[in-house]
Parts: structure tokens; C-alpha cells; sequence
């Protein structure tokens, strides 16, 4: 996921350079491509379409092309001061996390009449919700009070939007990540779904011991821990629960269950993570966030008549608390884990109201 990233952070950039390198003219060219290539959705904020959303008479604007969150445009206005463009832009949250609207950027090597600005309809900070598109305009118009001598600009603008993650969100991306290709037969090592399930159900001797699920909570058997860490251990033998940041270390404590979350009478597998530490007593038990997505399985037929199944993650990532609660199994009753029961989620998502269960987020979809 995160090579990924970087594969298409680089292109990005090399898209940018091409830019500056060979004017706005020769992008267009580069940009005709026959055929048809499959590409899987960055993870990024993306556009994904600019449309005409008005003009004032005799004013034009044309869409010279759009990549990432720029877009290169010229527009035409006319000798009115009141004349403007307006254009209709979608943008897609290709990341796991909601993303937040920061500013529109440009640099004067790219922006040839500074006497006309761009201002979108957004709001600083508003939200796109991760895997979900938002609509905005932009509307190119003449500063206040000029006197009207240029009125055409060529430009290359950024809208930017906040995707950078906290470490917290960070290390659990790569944690589900992992759990991504747990689910999906990954070979190297043997690690798969069968002995994620094989792990949770053979049983650790402890009175009460649920086989449906698993963590590597504090209170959780040596023997649950230790599979648990072995199954996010990748090939290159990176535990994908610790990330180290410059020194600085966030371990993403999981609770892995086996339940029917959507309903249909079929389990689906769904992941609880927190990157808080868990500390809690039989007196006290406070809430940690966890952070929680749900994956469901189709089974595929192949033309040989072998089958796979497929997991696929619902929705996104959601983002909640849970109440510290005593591992299954552990006698003495100690908050040493949370209880994934107890999970509400504490943002909003499509307009279902946050601190909502699982299944009523997911059934908003
Ligand atoms: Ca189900």
C-alpha cells in the first residue's frame, strides 16, 4: 500500500515537472492515451472531473487538463469587471481517512495575470469522506477594483486538501493494510485466512475462551499474542503493528472478530484497532478510540472450475471509542482489552450521526 503510494506520488511529480519542462501545449498530446489500461484508485485525493458551471457573456474557459488535485486551465474573460468563469470540479478520497480542504495553492511561474483570482465555493477545512467524492466550484473573476488590461489567464492551480496522517492514523493504515492480505491468500509465509481462523478457534485452555475472535490485547493468552504478531509479520519480517516515525514508536493494538455485522446470516471479518494504550482497572474503565472496518467474502468461480473467495472491505475505515473491558477468558476481569460491543463511532458518516454502531454506519452506505 504504502510502495503504491509512492509509485504514484512520483508520477504525480514527474506529471508536475512535465509541466514546467514542456509548457501547458505539449501536455495535452502526452495526455491522449488509446487503449485501455486498469488502474486501481490512488490513495490520494484526486479529481475526477471539471465540468462548465457558468460564464458571464462572452467570457469562455477551457479545461487544458487536470491531474491529482491541479488543474491547468485558461480562461477568457471579458473587459467587464464583473465578467467570470466558472468551472465544476469533483474530487475523489482515494485514502482511508477523511481529508480536509487547506487552501488553493499556485505559483507565479504558472499563473500569468495576477489580477485574476480563483476562489472555490469550499469552506477552509471542509471534509471528503474517505472512498467518497465531493463537488465544488471554482470561479475565476477579476480582482476587486482593478482596471481591466489582460484578460486572459493561463493557470495552474492546487486545491489542497489535507491527507497527511497523524502517526496514530499512520500505523493503523499499515495494519490494515496487513489484514487486507491476511484476508486474501496472501502465500509468503502461509499466512491466510484459514490460519487466522485456524488460530481462533484452536483454543488456549482458558475458561470461557470465545473462538470467534482474537487480539493481541494486553490481557489476551501469550499463544493469541503471538499469532496475532506473527500474522501481520510480512515477508521482509516488518511487524506491521509497530511503526517508527524518526524514533518515535506507535504499536496498534488489534481485536480481530469473526461475526454476521451486515446481517445476512453469513460472518464477516472485522478488524478493531487502537493505537491508544490500554489502561484500565475493574474500578475504572475509561474509552480508547478504535478504529474499526468490516470485510465480507464473495466467492469466485474460475473458467478451470477451481474457486477463490475474495474479501472486501465495506465502506471505510471508521473511526470510534470502545469501553476497556476484560479479555474473554481472562478470569480476573480486568480492563486489559475493550469491548468491541461497545463501539460508536465518533464522526459523522453519510449523514448517519456519529456515535452510531457498526452496523448502523454501515447500513447508511
Ligand atoms: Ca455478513
Amino acid at each position: 500500500m504504502k510502495r503504491k503510494t509512492k509509485i504514484l506520488s512520483t508520477l504525480a511529480f514527474l506529471f508536475i515537472f512535465c509541466f514546467l519542462a514542456a509548457g501547458y501545449a505539449a501536455i495535452t498530446d502526452n495526455l491522449t492515451v488509446s487503449g485501455s489500461i486498469n488502474l486501481e484508485a490512488p490513495n490520494e485525493v484526486y479529481i475526477t472531473s471539471v465540468t462548465h458551471a457558468g460564464a458571464s457573456s462572452g467570457s469562455t474557459g477551457t479545461v487544458n487538463s487536470y491531474t491529482s488535485t491541479l488543474l491547468n486551465s485558461t480562461v477568457n474573460l471579458t473587459s467587464a469587471s464583473s465578467s467570470y468563469v466558472t468551472f465544476s470540479i469533483t474530487v475523489y478520497n482515494g485514502t482511508n481517512f477523511t481529508a480536509y480542504y487547506q487552501n488553493t495553492l499556485y505559483s507565479e511561474a504558472a499563473y500569468d495575470n495576477e489580477n485574476i483570482v480563483c476562489t472555490t465555493s469550499l469552506a477552509t477545512n471542509a471534509p471528503v469522506q474517505s472512498k467518497h467524492s465531493l463537488t465544488f466550484t471554482a470561479t475565476f473573476e477579476y480582482k476587486n477594483g482593478i482596471s481591466v488590461s489582460n484578460t486572459t489567464l493561463n493557470s495552474l492551480v492546487n486545491f489542497k486538501f489535507s491527507d497527511e496522517l497523524t502517526q496514530e492514523e499512520q500505523a493503523v493504515d499499515e495494519a490494515l493494510g496487513r489484514f487486507d492480505d491476511i484476508l486474501n491468500n496472501e502465500t509468503e509465509l502461509g499466512k491466510t485466512f484459514e490460519l487466522l481462523r485456524d488460530e481462533m478457534t484452536s483454543g488456549d485452555g482458558l475458561s470461557g475462551r470465545n473462538d470467534t475472535y482474537i487480539g493481541n490485547v494486553i490481557g489476551s493468552a501469550n499463544s493469541d499474542s503471538a499469532a496475532i504478531n506473527n500474522l501481520f509479520t510480512d515477508a521482509e519480517g516488518n511487524n506491521k503493528l509497530v511503526l517508527e516515525i524518526d524514533g518515535v514508536q506507535t504499536a496498534v493494538t488489534v481485536m480481530v472478530k469473526y461475526e454476521d455485522i451486515t446481517g445476512d446470516g453469513v460472518e464477516d471479518m472485522t478488524i478493531y484497532m487502537t493505537p491508544d494504550k490500554i489502561t484500565g482497572s475493574i474500578w475504572n474503565r475509561p474509552k480508547v478510540t478504535v478504529y474499526a472496518a468490516v470485510f465480507t467474502s464473495t466467492t469466485l468461480t474460475g473458467t478451470d472450475g477451481t474457486t477463490i473467495t475474495n474479501w472486501s472491505m465495506l465502506g471505510q475505515l471508521f473511526k470510534g471509542t470502545a469501553t476497556t473491558n476484560a479479555y474473554s477468558g481472562n478470569v480476573f476481569g480486568a480492563s486489559d482489552s475493550f469491548n468491541t460491543d461497545t463501539w460508536r463511532s465518533s464522526e459523522a458518516y453519510n449523514g448517519i450521526a456519529s456515535n452510531s454502531t457498526i452496523e448502523r454506519v454501515l447500513a447508511g452506505l
